[in-house]
């Protein structure tokens, strides 16, 4: 039985390594060099490839490299394939040194200092103590909790949405769409980190926008199907938002005619808010093979009804 690995070449060599190293029993292919598609059992891949029921028929599980799924089509998972998304500490840190500059960069207006230090300009601007900025984070996971409770230690006020109530502290929480309206309307700078699914298509739009305070902050790192651009660039003119820092966006590469890459109170980004680190994700992907066999629940296990 096989293990098939398609990544990129030098995170594929240290999976294969720390892998065999962790797990002498399990046989690591990487794509694709696969002896015996009929052994295949686990195959993690960003993407999935069209022929997948007919090329690796006893497949078990179905390992996304990243946090989100979405970039899978999971309607062609075939039935009794698990899909497990990526939960690791490398893409955490990385999430979390991301939006604290991101929401530093808000909160004290660097956008205007790199726009003054293009004319020469010497003009300081007044900024409130971090404690009077209420960050709002939209999704309260694996990525959204620790960023809420970093930007706490760093003195801003937070707050979260999630689908189910979480109870957290130090952070006030809401949940469902029948609490959003109170969270938006007291978020100064809103982090969306929800994962792309049905419900949250397109939930970045005018009349969420219309919704949070005037001038508020936007740190986008969710997916890019989840903003409505025209909307931003709209929110932005009349200043309803006041910046916005952009890592995702639909579709990606962006293309060089959008209005974002020159809008001055963007900051684009090409979806590196975070990354999947080789070893450590590694090490995640050793302990849910061990949980698979052992047949204890894998960290990560997608519920296809709900999409996340
Ligand atoms: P999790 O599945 O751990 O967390 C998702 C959170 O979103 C949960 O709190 C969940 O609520 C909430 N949520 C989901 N649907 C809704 C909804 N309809 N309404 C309200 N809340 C909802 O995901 P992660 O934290 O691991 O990752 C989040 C996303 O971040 C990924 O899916 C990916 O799109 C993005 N990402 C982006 C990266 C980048 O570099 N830009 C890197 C890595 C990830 P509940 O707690 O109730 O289930
Ligand atoms: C992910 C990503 O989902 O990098 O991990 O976007």
């Amino acid at each position: 039985m096989s293990f098939v690995i398609m990544t990129r070449p030098d995170r594929a060599a240290v999976w294969k390594r720390v892998i065999t190293a962790g797990l002498p029993e399990e046989t690591v292919e990487i794509w694709p060099d696969v002896a015996d598609p009929e052994a295949v059992e686990f195959l993690a891949a960003w993407t999935m490839p069209d022929d997948l029921i007919t090329l690796y028929p006893n497949l078990k599980v179905l390992f996304s490299v990243g946090a989100g799924v979405d970039q899978l089509d999971l309607s062609r998972v075939p039935a009794g394939v698990q899909v497990v998304r990526m939960i690791e500490p490398g893409l955490t840190e990385g999430m979390v040194s991301y939006t604290r500059y991101a929401v530093t960069t808000i909160h004290r207006g660097m956008l205007r200092y790199i726009a003054q230090q293009r004319t020469a300009t010497w003009k300081a601007w007044p900024y409130p103590p971090a404690s009077e900025v209420t960050v709002g984070v939209m999704g309260l996971g694996e990525l959204g909790l620790p960023v809420a409770q970093d930007l706490l230690g760093a003195g801003y006020a937070c707050r979260g949405w999630a689908r189910s109530r979480r109870e957290v502290d130090g952070i006030e929480t809401f949940a469902g769409e029948g609490e959003l309206d109170a969270f938006l309307s007291g978020t100064a700078i809103l982090i969306c980190l929800l994962p792309l699914t049905p419900a949250t298509a397109g939930i970045l739009s005018a009349s969420l926008f219309d919704r949070l305070p005037e001038g508020a902050g936007l740190v986008h790192c969710g997916r890019g199907g989840q903003l409505v651009t025209a909307d931003l660039i709209a929110a932005l003119d009349r200043g309803r938002i006041g910046a916005a820092v952009i890592d995702v966006t639909e579709p990606e590469p962006l293309p060089p005619e959008s209005a974002l890459w020159s809008h001055p109170n963007v900051l684009i980004t090409p979806h590196i808010a975070s990354m999947t680190q080789a070893e450590t994700s590694a090490r995640s992907l050793v302990d849910n093979i061990a949980r698979y066999r052992s047949g204890r629940a894998m960290r990560g296990a997608i519920d296809l009804t709900v999409g996340y």
